[in-house]
């Protein structure tokens, strides 16, 4: 659970299953890397409960192995005390905003700021857009979009 002494955040998409683990994966090898992971709750979770348990996508795991990024997330649907015990939800789309507000909306002193991690993008695409239906240079694409949000974030929360 994110305490108070810690940073926190968590990535959110739809299925936290292609979008999110990476995000997550990324985030937690950048803030391994410069040596700051302890000072950081690192987690990502789904705005459905459809893949709940499920391991992230067969081709967002090929991609992350092709950059040596390791993860061993299993999917989990956000929770009301998510809300209130990370400082940032951070989400890929418009979608996941409107669910993951209207989620906060129904929990008692939420706290978390939801934003799009599009808005830390130094080139400026807000939406990571949803690969399920793409092929491996959409799931290609959505890794450099994590890569350069996280690298804008981590710098931003140093
Ligand atoms: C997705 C998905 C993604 C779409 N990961 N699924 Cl079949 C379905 C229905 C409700 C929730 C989920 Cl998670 C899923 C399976 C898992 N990234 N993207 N579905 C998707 C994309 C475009 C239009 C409609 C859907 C359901």
């Amino acid at each position: 659970m994110a305490g108070s002494n810690n940073k926190s955040v968590l990535f959110v998409c739809l299925g936290n299953i292609c979008r999110s683990p990476i995000a997550e994966a990324v985030f937690r090898k950048m803030a391994t890397d410069a040596g700051v992971v302890h000072e950081w709750v690192i987690d990502s979770g789904a705005t459905s409960d459809w893949n709940t348990g499920s391991s992230p996508d067969a081709r967002g795991l090929d991609c992350l192995r092709t950059h040596g990024v390791e993860t061993n997330h299993r999917a989990r649907q956000v929770t009301k005390n998510d809300f209130t015990s990370f400082e940032y939800i951070l989400c890929m789309d418009d979608s996941n905003l409107r669910d993951l507000k209207s989620k906060a909306s129904a929990v008692k002193n939420s706290s978390a700021k939801i934003e799009l991690l599009g808005l830390y993008d130094p080139q400026n695409q807000r939406i990571i857009e949803d690969p399920y239906y793409g092929s491996a240079s959409d799931f290609e694409k959505v890794y450099e979009q994590c890569e350069r949000c996280c690298r804008a974030f981590l710098e931003k929360n140093s």
